[in-house]
């Protein structure tokens, strides 16, 4: 065999997410969620890639007394709810070292705002924990992964209010409280920078109740940070030896030229991403941000103490999502353009999946040498993968050579940055078993070793299907990395 250049204890696994896996979504006495609310719209009919934000109260409304789509992919998910035990003994087989997951916050308190939780939730978490210790996988748990409690939108309007810090804090505590002999690896908000993109997603933000977008969203985002700050505070104090991180939707721009000027634009870029764990990692807000509030009226309301709780509890690692790059052009009417998923210039060196997510393995490689270097933490890879249209050959197999080839050349470039020395826990691909996308809520858009047998419309027996991707990734694990 050859050697591996991976750490032993590498964590290698797979990532899923509450609102698109479980399912339930109206069981065990679990509230709704902002994601129960997003309602699924044909490709034909959408007007750009990411279908996900509710924008208005009326819209709001308007799901919810029923009218218009009764199509809500992710209320149902995969049914992760009631065949956890079943997929958990899949993820053992292919020799999962861990299991990213989300704890729906609507489970433990289904209107957010509570202060006894709902012990049904909480016993459905103890089943699934024990279910994979069992097994030997470690859980790495996210504590908001898009599943703010609905009724915080309504009544609070997100993020935008305070308020939410303190029930955040008790949610967080109380899990921790809970599980603090089940799970020893935590993250607080995934893609925490999705807000600027999608403020409902993000931040619980309805955009027609506020005055200025922009402003509120960096409000909110100040909330969210002294409230990931103080779970990281708790986490450390009831769980001795856990380690808790940040999770950044990763993506590094690529200047279009070598012109200054594209250079530039790039880094400026890039450092709109880098804010979030600037904050994060290093404890404060940084200068060049400071700046870009001054010029644009943008003031961050700030309590007493808000810059010491920053500055005192910092995360212990860095994780992220990595799918694709973006280019920068110093020319405002390029950057018009419709490029890479939602901005940008397309990359001409680049090949894009079905839904235009350029592939980009060595911008992996580019992107962990950088971060190493600026924050000098240990970073994990919490969701990298190749969303596709799969297809169940006659013989029921499912020969998915296209995710492999993805999959290995990202691990490949993975390792390299490891042997230059950046400290890398782990690798969870997206979606090892097939779930809702969060950006499209299409089923059809796949991304598991494991295949399920569902439709865009719910259609399906659900039945698991071992593709070939299955396989592969089980010897990726067993050699520790040294086969792709
Ligand atoms: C990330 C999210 C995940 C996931 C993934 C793939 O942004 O954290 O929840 O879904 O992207 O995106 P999509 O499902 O839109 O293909």
């Amino acid at each position: 065999m050859k050697k591996s250049h991976f750490p032993e204890g590498f964590l290698w696994g797979g990532a899923t997410a509450a609102n698109q896996l479980e399912g339930a979504y109206n069981e065990g006495g679990k509230g709704l969620s902002i994601f129960d609310m997003v309602a699924f719209v044909p490709k034909e009919e959408r007007g750009h890639e990411i279908e996900m934000d509710v924008r208005s109260e009326a819209e709001l409304e308007a799901l919810l007394a029923g009218n218009g789509s009764d199509n809500f992919p992710k209320r149902r998910g995969i049914d992760f709810y009631h065949r956890y035990k079943e997929d958990i003994a899949l993820f053992a087989e292919m020799g999962f070292k861990t299991f990213r997951m989300s704890i729906s916050w609507p489970r433990i308190f289904p209107n957010g705002d509570e202060t006894v939780p709902n012990e049904e939730g909480l016993a459905f978490y103890d089943r699934v924990f024990d279910e994979l210790q069992k097994h030997g996988i470690e859980p790495l748990v996210t504590l908001s992964h898009y599943e703010l409690p609905l009724h915080l939108v309504q009544k609070y309007n997100g993020w935008t209010d305070r308020r939410l810090v303190e029930y955040f804090v008790h949610y967080a505590e109380t899990v921790f409280n809970r599980y603090k002999d089940k799970v020893k690896y935590w993250l607080t908000f995934n893609e925490i920078n999705v807000s600027t993109i999608s403020p409902y997603i993000g931040s619980g933000i309805l955009v027609d109740r506020v005055e200025n977008r922009e402003q509120a969203v960096y409000q909110a985002l100040h909330h969210q940070f002294v409230a990931s700050a103080r779970a990281v505070k708790a986490c450390h104090e009831i769980i001795p030896g856990a380690l808790i991180g940040c999770m950044l939707a990763r993506m590094e721009t690529y200047a279009e030229t070598c012109s200054p000027d594209d250079v530039l634009a790039a880094l400026e870029e890039d450092q709109k991403n880098l804010f979030f764990t600037d904050v994060q990692v290093r404890g404060y807000y940084p200068s060049y941000m400071n700046r870009y509030f001054e010029e644009n009226d943008i003031k961050i309301d700030m309590l007493p103490g808000d810059e010491e709780i920053l500055l005192q509890h910092p995360v212990d690692f860095l994780s992220f999502s990595y799918y694709m790059t973006m280019v920068s052009s110093g020319s405002p009417d390029k950057m018009k353009e419709k490029g890479n998923f939602f901005s940008g210039i397309p990359n001409p060196y680049l090949e894009a999946s079905d839904w235009g997510w350029q592939i980009d393995p060595k911008g992996l490689r580019i992107t962990l040498k950088k971060m190493y270097d600026r924050y000098q933490v240990p970073l994990f890879i919490v969701e990298n993968g190749l969303g596709a249209y799969d297809k169940v050959e006659e013989d029921g197999s499912i020969q998915d050579d296209y995710r492999i080839d993805y999959m290995s050349a990202h691990i490949e470039q993975m390792g390299e940055a490891i042997k230059d020395g950046v400290e890398v826990m782990g690798y969870t691909s997206w979606g090892c078993i097939d779930l809702i996308s969060a950006g499209t809520s299409e089923m059809s858009k796949r991304y598991g070793f494991i295949y399920v047998d569902q439709d865009d419309y719910g259609n399906g027996t659900l039945e698991r299907k071992k593709k070939k991707s299955f396989d592969w990734y089980k010897n990726v694990i067993a050699t520790n990395g040294a086969e792709l």
